[in-house]
């Protein structure tokens, strides 16, 4: 599956050629590598949603009303779903569970759900290897759902134009999101399952976190709060028209080259953090390690000393 021919027809439609190319792509090892630097030119034409909140939330529901959305719009649009479960477990990955089986026969949809473990280079240096290969096909927007929990969300955040953080009523969860950081890059707020008691409590009090939060980062846009009921579609043209109204403001205000440039440095960081990492991994054996180890531990040798010793060797 490394034929220019095969390729092409992957980023032709095929999708059968996709699935392959996108698994080839995930295993995340030299050829993924290679097959990237020749895709990566023909990307940056998709618009990359993250959709991030507590397990249950909603999201996957929210995202398949999005789907209905935008394909009726006329768009072809991708998901990404990070899953949290191991491999191990097999089976029921995220695609099965979620509400997304509707679109299976669906020609401009294509979800993908990826582990969120074995992958060397990172779950959000994966997803956003995905999106190239989305992108190239075409496709947008492309969604990317995740757990809100941990620095691999922060990290996808860094990877996408608009970050959508869902909270629901009932969870005690906003303190937990302002922890994971995910408050401070969230340009929508959503109070999923609105139906459910205690939604309008969630929403003052996200206001008012908001309010206090530190947002010098991005001082023109004030995050909105939505609140939608993604069983009954109530609120989702709300969602909509706040995406839409994100992306405009990101175009009017020139932040979206900005979000874009961003992007591109967080992409490069995660790729910095690979290679050191995959070097380590290749130094922390072997006799040259261990005489490094004893040297610092006699103290013969700083730490930093003796990491450059491993960086340099190369
Ligand atoms: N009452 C109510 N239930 C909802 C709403 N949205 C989703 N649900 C239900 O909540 C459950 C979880 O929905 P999902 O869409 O799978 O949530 P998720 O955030 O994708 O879940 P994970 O991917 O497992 O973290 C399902 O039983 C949905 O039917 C809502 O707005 N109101
Ligand atoms: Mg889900």
């Amino acid at each position: 599956m490394t034929s220019t021919a095969a390729i092409a027809r992957a980023l032709a439609g095929d999708r059968r050629a996709l699935a392959r190319l996108l698994s080839r792509v995930e295993r995340d090892d030299e050829v993924s590598q290679t097959l990237l630097a020749q895709i990566y030119p023909l990307t940056g034409h998709a618009l990359r949603i993250g959709i991030t909140g507590p397990p249950g939330a909603g999201k996957s529901s929210l995202i398949a009303r999005l789907i209905a959305t935008y394909s009726a719009a006329g768009r072809r649009v991708a998901v990404i779903a990070v899953d949290p479960t191991s491999p191990i477990t097999g089976g029921a990955t995220l695609g099965d569970r979620i509400r997304l089986g509707e679109f299976h026969d669906d020609q401009s949809v294509y979800i993908r759900s990826m582990a969120s473990r074995g992958h060397r280079g990172g779950v959000a240096a994966t997803t956003a290897s995905l999106g190239h290969v989305f992108d190239a096909a075409g496709f947008d927007p492309i969604l990317v759902e995740t757990l809100g929990v941990g620095q691999d969300e922060v990290d996808v955040a860094h990877l996408v134009h608009t970050v959508v953080v869902l909270q629901v009523p009932g969870l005690g969860d906003t303190v937990q999101t302002l922890k994971a950081g995910l408050l401070e890059v969230a340009d929508i707020l959503v109070v999923n399952k609105s139906d459910q008691q205690g939604a309008d409590r969630l929403v003052r009090d996200l206001a008012s976190m908001l309010s206090l939060g530190v947002r010098n980062d991005r001082p023109r846009w004030s995050p909105p709060i939505v609140r939608t009921c993604a069983s009954s579609g109530d609120g989702v043209d709300d969602l909509i028209g706040a995406l839409d109204a994100h992306h405009a403001h990101l175009v009017a205000t020139g932040e979206f080259q900005a979000r874009v440039n961003a992007m591109a440095a967080a992409e490069i960081a995660l790729n910095i953090r690979r290679e050191i990492d995959r070097r380590l991994g290749g130094s922390s054996s072997g006799k040259d390690w261990s005489d490094l180890v004893a040297a610092v531990a006699e103290r013969e040798l700083s730490p930093r000393d003796a990491a450059h010793r491993v960086i340099d060797r190369r």
